[in-house]
């Protein structure tokens, strides 16, 4: 089962890629050629970013993960990963998520949260399935390099049957990644925060997500600024909005945003989605931090994207 919807998912995937007019809806434009370098931090048109809301790690040069970052490591200490259920309002049913809660976990300590988000073809267990965020997290916590968060994987594709199965580009299925951000406001973010220690604090919430889950992450996260501060996209998709149609007030989202990261694999179809949203924010002088990583639309991206961005978060 998990092998017939990943070969779909990489064949829909490719597909949309490959074959322009599958998303002419889309705006699709040339695929650039590979560039031939490692990685580049682009910081905005100003090149600084210490008048700003952003803290100072959003300033730090991005280092590539070292080897070995999201590989198991049998000497430390390890956080869980449990399946739970809420119920949501939006959707008119039972839904499903993901929660990571770190090594030593206790009720009684207190955590900030990191909403999580996967792509078109994934759903509740893409993240743990497809990438290793348990591997990432673990190892980061085990060289003191992250604060203290749990990390909800939800589905973001918010129906009343949420697999992504048959066509995942379906206009119902793509209007239900739109949906979501009614299920993440009003349903789960709630349910979390009745369920877990947490802050409730927009400083205590963070979202990113991985193509559809990264462009949900940009069109959610700037129209939400009193509720996440933090917010990151891996490989953003099509799905994501302009970044005239997402501000109207620069100068709030810029005060407002500790971190806005943006990251991209330099050989992914999508990439112009990325560099669009990037040259944007430069033209409205709202500070974010861009990487070229190396890699197409794939889970080394996402792992790599991961392992950034969580290490620069709630700090
Ligand atoms: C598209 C191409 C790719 C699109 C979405 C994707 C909504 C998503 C890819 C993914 O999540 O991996 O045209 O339009």
């Amino acid at each position: 089962m998990k092998k017939r919807l990943s070969k779909i998912l990489s064949l829909s995937i490719t597909a949309a890629l490959l074959v322009p007019t599958m998303a002419s809806a889309t705006d699709m434009q040339e695929t650039p050629a590979p560039a031939p370098f490692q990685s580049v931090i682009d910081q905005g048109a100003t090149g600084t970013m210490d008048n700003t809301g952003q803290n100072a790690l959003a300033n730090t040069p991005v280092v590539p993960a070292p080897p070995g970052y999201d590989g198991y490591r049998n000497n430390i200490p390890h956080g869980n990963t449990n399946l739970i259920s809420y119920y949501s309002t939006t959707v008119g049913n039972t839904r499903k998520a993901t929660v990571y809660t770190p090594p030593g976990y206790s009720p009684n300590k207190k955590y900030n949260v990191l909403y999580l988000l996967h792509g078109i073809g994934g759903d509740e267990h893409e993240w743990v399935n497809a990438m290793k965020p348990k591997n990432i997290l673990d190892n980061l916590y085990s060289e003191g390099k992250l604060s203290q968060m749990i990390v909800v994987m939800p589905n973001g594709r918010a129906m009343k049957d949420d697999r992504p199965v048959g066509d995942i580009f379906a206009p119902d299925k793509v209007a239900a990644f739109e949906r979501f951000e009614q299920d993440l406001i009003k349903d789960l973010i709630p349910h979390i925060e009745a369920n877990y220690p947490v802050y409730k604090d927009k400083n205590s919430r963070a979202l990113a997500g991985l193509s559809m889950g990264g462009g949900q992450s940009l069109n959610f996260g700037l129209k939400n600024l009193n509720t996440f501060a933090w917010v990151g996209a891996f490989s953003a998709a099509p799905n994501t909005q302009s970044v005239s149609q997402l501000v109207s007030n620069p100068g709030q989202v810029a005060s407002q945003l500790k971190l806005l990261w943006i990251s991209c694999g330099s050989s992914d179809g999508l990439l112009w989605v990325s560099q669009n949203f990037k040259n944007g924010l430069s033209s409205m002088n709202i500070p974010h931090t861009f990487y070229v990583d190396v890699g197409g639309h794939e889970p080394s991206v996402w792992n790599s994207g991961l392992y950034q961005f969580s290490q620069r978060i709630f700090k």
